[in-house]
């Protein structure tokens, strides 16, 4: 089912005219209410009345994290507090948070938009649906809930964690799609598995799966172990969450921008240079209606390509392909944003450690794990082992505080780790690409 066929299927003329409109309108509104904004104009000598037509957007500046982080909590946003009725946050580079703010307004356009990503794969007021992304601060749990509720289906709001009550509340309600992370999917078919439960007496026929990567590897396997299907969604924290784009029950590994909210350009993440319809570059975003936090040209760093091609769904919205890569060394562990600029904070506060480290990201099992190689600094250390023990802990206590999930730590003697003559290498990805 088509969501909003109106806006789904519009003619390319009639969606560009709609796109010009809201972006003149948010521009306008960011250089009047935004001081971040104005500053920004103003430094690249372009104003609001400058963008007569869409080509005019890449003379407006891009905006980068950097803003979200400098601005911490709320220096971006465009209404009063009085009318922010909602807040999520996701990790930043250092302990500071990028902070989004949500009118009333802002909440229903997101529930209708997620709305639209779940009748795109195939769920209906007939399914049951376990959403088992996080609550907590992080997007997706509320994110998915209210778009859903609006579909009508029955939702279980599971969150994450204890898996085998999650397989159980499975069987006993009769859940037919499943809201996940690939990997916890995954995670979740080898529970099942060693409970000694065959997929056939569990009743899931759909999977909507976001926040990470899913290679087309990953997905045949959930599809095979769950006998389900599995589709892709993608969304950021910074255009307020999931909701940007969606796969239909087409497939083919790209997902529907919809793009009446979003304005999606492509970039040479290097030069900053705008790219065609077919190209592979950075993915920058422009939120065309958010009224407490409005964005505007916003490097989301993930690399993708945009088709045109018309999809057999009768949607006309531009579509995505799969994201597997991204433009800076942002890890996604678990579904959970990781910034090794994170980590090196808890490293340098620590005493005895550092500042030689090396993050290790491999897949146990069918799940992201992250260890955390650091050197002992030689001049501080006794070598008793129980001061290392206690070191260990300390250290794994802090990044956990830190980061929101679980690593690994490995204490390593005093120059172990190569050294190198340019950049250091921090990151060992270990996992598979595809
Ligand atoms: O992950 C929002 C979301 C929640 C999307 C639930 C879909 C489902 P953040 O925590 O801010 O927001 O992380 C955003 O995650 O820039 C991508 O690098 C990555 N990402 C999100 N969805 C996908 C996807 C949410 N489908 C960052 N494929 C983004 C690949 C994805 N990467």
């Amino acid at each position: 089912m088509i969501w909003e066929p109106h806006y789904e299927c519009m003619v390319r003329e009639d969606l560009q005219a709609i796109q010009l409109d809201r972006i003149q309108t948010v521009v306008n509104s960011v250089y009047e209410k935004v001081p971040y904004y104005k500053k920004t104009f103003d430094e690249h000598g372009i104003r609001p009345q400058d963008i007569t037509k869409l080509e005019d957007v890449p003379r407006l500046p891009f905006t980068g994290k950097e803003a979200l982080i400098d601005s911490y909590p709320f220096g971006l946003f465009a209404v009063p507090m009085k009318q922010v009725v909602r807040l999520h946050a996701s990790s930043g580079t250092t302990g500071k948070q990028k902070v989004i703010g949500y009118t009333k307004r802002d909440i229903r356009t997101w529930s209708t938009l997620i709305a639209r990503i779940v009748s795109m794969a195939g769920v209906t007021d007939e399914d049951v649906v376990q959403i088992c992304f996080g609550y907590g601060l992080f997007t997706g749990g509320f994110g998915l809930h209210y778009g859903i509720e609006k579909v009508g289906a029955t939702i279980i709001p599971a969150s994450t964690g204890n898996t085998e009550r999650q397989i159980a509340m499975m069987q006993d309600f009769g859940t037919t799609a499943l809201v996940a992370t690939p990997s916890y999917a995954l995670y979740m078919a080898e529970v099942f598995e060693e409970m000694g439960i065959d997929p056939s007496r569990l009743n899931v026929r759909v999977g909507l799966f976001g926040g990470e990567p899913c290679t087309e590897n990953m997905k045949k396997e959930i599809e095979q172990r769950w006998q389900m299907r599995a589709t892709d969604n993608y969304g950021l924290s910074e255009v307020g969450g999931p909701g940007v784009a969606g796969e239909c029950e087409c497939g083919e590994g790209m997902m529907h921008i919809n793009e009446d909210h979003f304005y999606p350009e492509i970039i040479n993440p290097e030069t900053g240079e705008s790219l065609g319809y077919g190209e592979v570059g950075e993915l920058v975003l422009t939120a065309l209606t958010k009224e407490a936090f409005p964005i505007i040209r916003y490097r989301t760093r993930d690399l993708t390509m945009l088709v045109d091609e018309p999809c057999k769904c009768g949607r006309t919205t531009v579509r995505m392909k799969k994201v597997t890569q991204r433009a800076d060394d942002m890890l996604i562990i678990r579904g959970v944003n990781v910034y090794p600029a994170q980590i090196e904070g808890v490293i340098m506060e620590t005493d005895g450690i550092g500042p030689h480290y090396q993050l290790v990201v491999t897949k146990k099992g069918y799940l992201d794990d992250l260890e955390v190689q650091v050197e002992l600094s030689g001049d501080k250390f006794s070598g008793k082992f129980r001061e290392l023990e206690d070191l260990e802990k300390k250290l794994r206590g802090r990044l956990q505080k830190a980061l929101s999930i679980g690593a690994r730590v490995k204490l390593l003697e005093p120059k172990s780790l190569e050294r190198t003559m340019g950049k250091a290498k921090r990151i060992v990805d270990l996992r598979p690409k595809d």
